[in-house]
């Protein structure tokens, strides 16, 4: 009994001599950040010759400062958006009450370079039904910026772009109320923010067998890139197609959208008259946009080359966890801002409102499928295709996309290192009116460039 008291005793002192240390470092450290921090700043140096970056936050300019700032070199950039309720499809043949920027969702991408100053401007039109508002996480303007822009008036905000990256941008709500049904009925978007110093190029690490040995072989690709970019997002709807509240606070999605669309990135009676020779053969399980009379929303594939260097913008919108994954492939590289994340991950955690960057380079031909690896996800629409090569053996190379088109709702905006599309068709989740916009703009050769680019 005596052994047992002395080993609880010495146990009381290590524990207290751990609580009292705990304390004073404690106490140490709040001392130093508040009285001293020249001498934190040598300790972290001391430590381990860590460069601390300590950023401003970035407060909105006013437009004489952002006149000040062109004259001094800087490019302004605006990023016009209008606020627009709207009915638009949804898998099934149904409708729902949407809420846009400009009549699609998601709405208009503005691509611009790290150090840009960007002029937002918010206008919501006399004979729109709600106010609405505007938060773009590229800046770091104070919330309370973010306030409702009422009806038949106009609201810009000016800031510098600090970060590179992906960033998203979404409604508030009318001053915070109802923010959840906004941005879920489709207000969200992105800001590309590329680096001032360019993508690095990418590395692929493979294996190859020299004199009986197995040895690894890098290959190293330009930094120059064909591009997508992917939203995923939920909507909660009940079966009016209205907002359903509740069920977003039980975390159960009606459906799981890839840029507004559940499952749109599915083959279509085109594909499966060219393919099987049959428009009503499917070549996929799922093709629920099949009907070339179902317009701008009808099912497209998204076609790359093998061995192209492939930069995917991926943005999760919603207010799920995305598991991001390519089926049958491989992530060379995530990253953030212009670091890397990981490399080699065949599944990338993406948080809501999170971005990340996913460099790959598709290696064989076939069919890949990018999906929320969430099962209930995947089932209600969190799938897009990409198909890789000549798949279907027609020939053409080398790539579909010069002959076929990719959907312009999952192109961006060309940056400086972007491969341009050969081809792009009309798909997305867009009104009529700014479908017949978007047409004009493919058809000048502007889709690329035009979007807030200049
Ligand atoms: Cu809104």
């Amino acid at each position: 009994m005596g052994l047992s008291l002395v080993v609880v005793f010495a146990i009381g002192v290590i524990f207290m001599a751990n609580l009292f240390t705990y304390n004073q470092s404690e106490v140490t450290i709040q001392e130093l950040s508040v009285s001293s921090t020249d001498e934190v700043l040598l300790q972290v140096h001391d430590f381990g010759g860590l460069t601390l970056q300590l950023p401003g936050a970035f407060a909105q300019l006013s437009a004489d400062q952002a006149m000040a700032l062109e004259t001094e070199g800087y490019r302004i950039v605006e990023h016009n958006l209008v606020g627009l309720s709207a009915e638009l499809p949804i898998m099934g043949g149904k409708t729902y009450k949407a809420m846009t920027f400009n009549g699609q969702v998601p709405g208009p991408t503005l691509r611009v370079t790290q150090g840009d100053i960007v002029k937002m401007t918010l206008c919501i039109p006399d004979d729109e039904v709600l106010p609405h508002s505007i938060d773009e996480h590229a800046s770091q303007l104070s919330a309370t910026n973010f306030g409702a822009v009422d009806i038949g008036t106009c609201q810009t905000y000016i800031y510098k772009a600090e970060y590179a990256g992906v960033f998203k941008f979404h409604c508030e709500g009318i001053n915070l109320a109802a923010m959840d049904q906004h941005v879920l009925s489709g207000m969200y978007g992105i800001i590309i923010v590329d680096p001032l110093n360019g993508y690095r190029k990418l590395m692929v690490e493979k294996t190859t067998i020299e004199n009986g040995e197995v040895k690894i072989d890098r290959k190293f690709h330009s930094a120059d890139a064909l591009e997508f970019q992917l939203h995923f997002s939920q909507l909660y709807l009940d079966e009016n197609g209205n907002y359903d509240q509740q069920a977003l606070f039980q975390h159960h999605a009606s459906q799981n959208t890839v840029n507004g669309l559940a499952l749109g990135y599915t083959p279509n009676e085109d594909l499966n008259e060219l393919i099987m020779g049959d428009a009503n053969k499917n070549i996929f399980v799922l093709q629920p946009w099949n009907s070339a009379d179902l317009a701008q929303y009808q099912g497209k594939l998204m076609y790359v080359p093998t061995g192209q260097h492939v930069r995917l913008f991926v943005e999760n919108q919603a207010n799920e966890p995305l598991y991001f994954h390519l089926v049958g492939e491989i992530f060379d590289r995530v990253i953030q801002s212009n670091y890397v994340q990981a490399k080699g991950q065949d599944t990338h955690l993406i948080g809501g409102s999170q971005g990340v960057i996913i460099d790959l380079v598709f290696d064989e031909p076939g069919v890949y499928a990018a999906v929320n690896h969430d099962y209930g996800a995947l089932f209600s629409g969190a799938a897009a295709l990409f198909v890789a090569g000549d798949f279907f053996d027609l020939g053409i190379s080398p790539s579909y996309a010069e002959a076929l088109g990719n959907p312009s709702d999952a192109v961006p905006p060309m940056g400086k290192q972007s491969i341009a599309h050969p081809m792009i068709n009309l798909h997305g989740l867009y009104t009529d009116e700014r479908a017949a916009e978007v047409q004009e703009m493919i058809d000048n050769g502007k889709w690329q460039t035009v979007q807030s680019q200049d």
